[in-house]
């Protein structure tokens, strides 16, 4: 059955175990991440990635224009990714609210989720990667494990086409302040070495699974390297209500219900420099 609405889908949320909830976070908290199998159905899947077929094909007057060239303008030939879609697309905002990610994030934070951003990686073919980093420095949530994301696969993601990689302990390691990236390789400057102990380990997932992982959790991905295959996702960024603080860039955070509220803007990185962009 083909569906057009996220709605629709939502019956599906039935199949949700909420008794494993706690499992997840135990997996969670030992090693900063944990990875759901089939969390969103292949009906979820497909109405996300036809949404942003169109998004790709048609622009968002106001917010994703075409130039002259026919170019998408801030989205340049290696440039993987738009951000922030919920401002501007429905689907996106009930996506960010999906009961079923609200409820597992909630049990890793221990807290009340507040949606904070959203991503779409189209992250086509030759597409540059994204370098190791930790996500509360740019986030900067007060309450330091207090921000976590989802990471939802639309294709299947492996080694070749660019998946996520994680730091496994890296969760308990204060942020670290990063060293240049590679241009050739990312385009995103800023690099988190993994201290001595600690390695990156690749996180290959299919469609429908979706990656959990803290605001200082090492994670990134390299350079899609296929010739054919494009690593679309779509992705979720939470900030714990406990933090009070957090940067100006996520304001307004999004509560389950929809309602907007602003947090205090944090008063600068533990780096010396207030990154207010997204990450
Ligand atoms: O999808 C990627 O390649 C990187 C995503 C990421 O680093 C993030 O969501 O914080």
């Amino acid at each position: 059955m083909k569906y057009t609405t996220l709605e629709s889908c939502y019956t599906e949320c039935a199949m949700f175990d909420q008794s494993r909830v706690e499992t997840y976070r135990e997996a969670y908290l030992a090693d900063g991440y944990c990875v759901i199998r089939s969390l969103l159905s292949a009906s979820e899947v497909e109405v996300i990635a036809d949404r942003f077929e169109q998004i790709w094909r048609e622009g968002v007057p106001g917010f994703l224009e075409r130039d002259e060239q026919g170019q998408i303008n801030w989205l340049k030939e290696r440039y993987p990714r738009i951000v922030h879609p919920h401002r501007f697309d429905e689907l996106s905002k009930k996506l960010l609210l999906n009961p079923k990610l609200l409820a597992v994030v909630a049990a890793c934070l221990s807290d009340e989720p507040l949606g904070a951003q959203t991503m779409y990686y189209w992250k086509h073919p030759g597409s540059l990667g994204q370098a190791l980093h930790q996500d509360n420095l740019y986030l900067q949530a007060s309450d330091a494990a207090g921000c976590m994301a989802a990471w939802i696969a639309i294709d299947p993601a492996d080694e070749e086409n660019g998946c996520m990689h994680v730091v496994p302990g890296s969760h308990r390691l204060d942020i670290i302040c990063p060293e240049k990236a590679d241009p050739s390789q990312f385009y995103f400057s800023d690099y988190v070495a993994p201290p001595e102990g600690l390695s990156a380990v690749p996180v290959p997932m299919s469609p429908g699974d979706v990656l959990f992982f803290g605001g200082r959790t090492i994670h990134g991905s390299n350079p899609n390297r296929s010739k054919t295959r494009s690593r679309r996702s779509f992705i979720c960024h939470y900030i714990g209500a406990r933090s009070s603080q957090s940067a100006g860039f996520y304001n307004p955070l999004i509560r389950s219900d929809g309602t907007e509220i602003s947090n205090e803007e944090s008063d600068g990185g533990p780096c010396g420099i207030f990154v207010s962009a997204p990450h």
